[in-house]
Formats: C-alpha cells, structure tokens, sequence
C-alpha cells in the first residue's frame, strides 16, 4: 500500500508538473494574444557633430538649426549632438574620424580638405570671388557639386557648402596697406600649400597650423598674425590679441558640411534627402546671418580696440598680381599639382558666367 502511495504522489508531482509547463507553453500559446509590451524605444541613432567655432558662431547656430530639422523630420528617430569649440579636436582629426566612422558629421573649411580631396584647393586660389553672388553661384552649382561628388572616394559624403567668408589680414606689428607691409610678419595659415606659398610670394614668414591653436599662438607671440573672416575675428575674441584689420579679403572660404560614408550608406534614402535638405535650409540660414552681420562685426571690433587698414584699388590689384604665380605651379594633372585642369578650367568659366550674370 505504502508503495502504491508512493508512486501515486510520485505521478501526481510529474502530472503537476507537466500541467505548469503546458500553462507556461500555454502562457507562451496566449502570448500571441497577451498585450505585447512595446519596445521601449526603438533603437535611436545618434550623430555627433564637431566643429572648431564657438557656440556664438553663425556656423553653430546653424548647426542647431540642422539638429531641429532631422529631429522633427527624423521624428526622433535620429538625435543629433553638436559639440563646438574644437571639443572633437581640430579639423582634420574631426575629419580622419569620419572616414572611420567615429564621428558622424563635421564642417571645416575647404582648405585643409586638400589633405584628403586635393580638388579642394580651388578655392583656395586668391581673388577667385569678387562677390558673395558669385561664391554661391559656383559653389551650389555644377562644378561645386563636382568636388563633393569625389569625397565619397574618402568615405565623406558633402552635403552641402556653409560661408566661412572672405579672409581678412590681422596681426599684432603694424598695419598693413601695402605688399611690402607684409614682409617678414609671422602669419599662421590653415594646413593647405596654396596658402602657405601665397604669403611666402607677399615676403610673409608663413606657419600652417589647426585653428585650435591658433588663439594660444597668437597670446604667446609664436606668430604675429593670422587671417580669417570678421565674423570669426570677433567670435574668437582675436582682438583680444591682435591690434591690425587689414581688408584684404583676399580669399572667400567656403566651409563644407560633411557627414561620415558609414552613417550616410547606414541611412536610409528619405533620411538621406532630410539631412541633404536641411543642411541646404540651414546653409541659407547661415550664409543670412553672416553677411547681415559684417558691417556690426566691424564697428565691434573697432569698439574692441582694433586698428582698421582698408587696401586701395591698387593695392589689391597688385596683391592678385604678386600672388598669382604662386598658384600656377599647383594646377595641373601630375601627382605633385593639387587642381585638375578639368576642375580648374569648369570654375574659371563658371566664375566668368557667373560675373557676366551679376553684371
Ligand atoms: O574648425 C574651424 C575651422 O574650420 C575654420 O575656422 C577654418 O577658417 C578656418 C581656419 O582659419 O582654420
């Protein structure tokens, strides 16, 4: 009797048993209709934007104005975190992250971009401007879209080009009002050799060096001077170490909106179209911002103390005379030129059409 007990409450254990697993098979059978939690949130991708200006820059401002757009677009699917001030560290290390997929978007200016797409360096060419009007009209045109259509070759993909602006002369000697006034000041140029061999031909002492330096090295006296947009003097505080405004305005930066090919090919194509489109939005937001904002730019800047030098009509032609040559050298189809003659050529006549236009 005691062994049919036994056996029984052995059974009854095993029939308990098998019946909670039914039940959990059962609960796994009415999960098909229990109340699925929702995913808590699915998974939200997120891209860090760097860039070498201050918070109080037109280029920051309008990389908010980017973050909105994609946000609201994206609906929060996308989340952009935008990091000013060099926190990423300068341009082309910002840049050499992209191209590995460690930062999602940065937007230096062209010029140290002839490290990683020698093209670039068009732009680098003194007086190739003579307006706002004209930059744009080559820049958001063909051949602008040309140039951004070889960075993807980089693993970069160009979205689209922002004003940094026509470079100005600062330094900390003297003013500057002719050639010879630049001989021998230590100015620092960005990382780019049209640059350096244009300062070299006015008989400056030439430094390429990252703009994240370039406050420190001004303080210390490392070099005398340096040269940049008003909208960038005066956001950088460089009148806090430098004395001369000289207006040479002689070259138009462009700045170029670029986002890692890794997250761009990793998007897809509606996500694509909003980012190009609000970059373009945000262009034109930015673009707006600086050139109403010159004249003001100027007057404080003399309210900070600085001397402004305005360059005569023949000055400057004679500025562009000196200076040419030193680009010639540079254009052309070999391993040691920079401008292909293919691109040289395009803007050249796209400038012409251009200023015939803006007659
Ligand atoms: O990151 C800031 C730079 O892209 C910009 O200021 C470039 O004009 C420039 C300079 O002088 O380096």
């Amino acid at each position: 009797m005691k062994k049919f007990l036994t056996i029984m409450l052995i059974l009854s254990f095993i029939l308990l048993a098998l019946a909670g697993c039914s039940s959990s098979t059962k609960t796994n059978v009415d999960a098909g209709n229990a109340q699925v939690p929702e995913k808590k949130d699915a998974k939200v991708r997120t891209i860090r934007a760097g860039i070498g200006l201050t918070e109080t820059h037109p280029e920051y401002k309008a990389l908010i104005k980017w973050k909105q757009l994609v946000e609201e677009k994206t609906k929060g699917a996308i989340k952009v975190e935008a990091y000013p001030s060099g926190q990423m560290g300068d341009d082309r290390t910002m840049t050499e992250n992209l191209q590995m997929g460690t930062l999602e978007v940065t937007i230096p200016s062209t010029a140290p971009m002839v490290n990683f797409v020698k093209d670039f360096a068009v732009y680098d060419i003194p007086f190739l401007f003579a307006n706002s009007k004209v930059a744009d009209a080559v820049l958001d045109g063909p051949v602008g879209q040309q140039l951004l259509d070889e960075l993807p070759a980089a693993n970069l993909v160009g979205l689209a080009y922002w004003e940094n602006g026509f470079r100005n002369l600062t330094n900390s000697k003297h003013p500057v009002a002719s050639v010879d006034d630049f001989k021998g000041l230590k100015i620092r140029t960005m990382e780019n050799k049209i640059h350096l061999e244009v300062f070299r031909s006015l008989g400056a002492n030439p430094t390429p060096m990252a703009f994240t330096e370039l406050f420190t090295a001004l303080q210390q006296g490392t070099v005398d001077g340096q040269e940049n947009p008003l909208v960038t003097i005066y956001n950088s505080k460089f009148y806090e170490v430098q004395k001369y405004v000289s207006m040479t305005n002689h070259v138009y930066s462009p700045f170029v909106f670029l986002m890692s090919k890794k997250f761009w090919d990793a998007s897809t194509p509606e996500e694509q179209k909003i980012f190009v489109d609000a970059a373009k939005e945000a262009r034109d937001y930015e673009r707006k911002l600086i050139r109403d904002g010159n004249d003001q730019y100027r007057q404080d800047l003399i309210d900070k103390g600085m001397k402004f030098t305005d360059i005569t009509p023949e000055v400057h032609q004679q500025l562009v005379e000196k200076s040419s040559p030193a680009v010639e050298k540079f254009i052309g189809d070999g391993a040691d030129k920079l401008i292909s003659t293919d691109i040289y050529n395009k803007v050249k006549a796209a400038v012409k059409e251009a200023e015939a236009q803006n007659k």
